[in-house]
């Protein structure tokens, strides 16, 4: 059995990886009774605030303005549909919402005082808040976490080297910089990573590496599958076998037995079956609603028939500890002169795309013409 004071090394854990499958389900779904209640899902809301338009070259991302994906951009959502849409969630069993915002990182302004408006109507609405906003700094951090906020989201997404396959214009350094100041403002951590871009097993466990090497483990890991977006320097990947997604969840939830472990993109690339195998090798959370920031998801109905057929029933929002934790005062007054790093290095197939998406963005001018 292992705990969260278990040192791991990379071997170790490629041992957990690669051992026969049905051992390895059997023993991840021991561990997740160990600390968790295996028939309770906590059940996440994503909204997409800030849709597309982005200038970073996340390889996988159809919302990175240099690609040509066709998504509709659209500036920072109103307030109210924000608290309206969270409201139609609760009702529906969701007892987080997380807020999605296609930045590099937050700038101070008027933009992020909406942001904070956002949470603060969230937290009110005796809702978890999470948000997911790109970089951020510890007085801006500690802002959110003052406003109500709960978790904030920052995936590392994959190994250190493989890393610089996938994005170039910022660095894995600027991630875990921005995670550190997360937990700095007395936020939990939510951060995991993707699989299914061409990595190697051992970036997969080299991700995992990674995250037991930030000074807390995350409270919250999220777990993607790619989903291949036309436009995408990654459009041509193979969808990644739902094997390896129960094999990564369970090995997930055997290094970080506490942490919630969430299937997040890709669910609809899988089958019930294979979720259900997800949740018993330990997947303890989803994304809820026919949308995720911009790809499709399972919608409403479909989870709330997979959970009746599963015996799964929705988790109720945590005990809430604000007011417990002693938030470190002020940031709202004194600010941070942000120095994240713009790396720079080229990556050949998110070159390619870029220049795709520019060719099909001329000819459609010249057509308009
Ligand atoms: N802009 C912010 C950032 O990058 O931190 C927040 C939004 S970003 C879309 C959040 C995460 O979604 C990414 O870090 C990545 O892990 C995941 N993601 C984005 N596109 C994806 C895709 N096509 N398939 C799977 N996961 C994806
Ligand atoms: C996370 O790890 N996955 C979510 C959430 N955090 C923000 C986002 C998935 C996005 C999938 C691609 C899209 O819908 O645009
Ligand atoms: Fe921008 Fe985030 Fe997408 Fe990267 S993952 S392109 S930072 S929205």
């Amino acid at each position: 059995m292992t705990d969260n004071t278990t040192t791991w090394t990379k071997e170790a854990i490629l041992d957990v990886y690669n051992q026969p499958l049905m051992e390895l389900i059997f023993k991840a779904a021991q561990v997740h009774r160990e600390y968790h209640d295996p028939l309770k899902i906590q059940v996440s809301k994503l909204i997409s605030i800030k849709t597309g338009g982005c200038p970073e070259d996340c390889g996988y991302c159809p919302q990175a303005a240099r690609y040509h994906t066709g998504i509709e951009k659209n500036d920072l959502m109103p307030v109210e549909e924000v608290l309206s849409t969270a409201k139609a969630a609760k009702e529906n069993g969701s007892s987080r919402v997380c807020m999605g915002a296609a930045w590099r990182n937050v700038q101070d302004g008027e933009d992020f005082e909406q942001v904070l408006k956002m949470v603060s109507g969230l937290r009110d609405l005796e809702m978890e808040v999470c948000c997911t906003l790109g970089m951020v700094t510890e007085s801006q951090a500690t802002r959110l976490a003052e406003a109500g906020l709960h978790y904030y989201n920052h995936n590392i997404d994959t190994s250190e080297e493989y890393y610089k396959d996938i994005i170039s214009t910022r660095g894995f350094n600027d991630r875990i910089k921005t995670l550190e100041n997360v937990r700095k403002s007395a936020l939990k951590v939510c951060s995991g990573g993707i699989i299914g871009m061409g990595e190697s097993v051992d970036d997969r466990i080299g991700m995992l590496m990674g995250l037991l090497k930030l000074s807390n483990p995350p409270e919250s890991i999220p777990i993607n599958a790619l989903v291949p977006v036309e436009g995408t320097p990654l459009e041509e990947q193979e969808i990644v076998p739902v094997w390896d997604v129960v094999r990564m969840i369970a090995t997930t939830r055997i290094v970080f037995p506490k942490s919630t472990v969430r299937l997040s993109a890709g669910r609809t690339q899988m089958t019930k079956e294979g979720q259900a195998l997800c949740f018993m090798a330990g997947a303890s959370s989803i994304f809820a609603g026919d949308k995720l920031l911009t790809t499709p998801n399972p919608g409403e109905n479909e989870d709330m028939q997979m959970f009746n057929l599963l015996g799964l029933t929705p988790s109720e929002k945590e005990k809430d500890n604000t007011g417990k934790v002693k938030i470190r005062k002020a940031a709202s007054t004194q600010k941070e002169d942000a120095k994240w790093s713009r790396p720079g290095h080229t990556i050949e197939r998110n070159v390619a795309a870029t220049e795709k998406g520019k060719a099909i963005r001329r000819e459609l001018k010249e057509e308009a013409k």
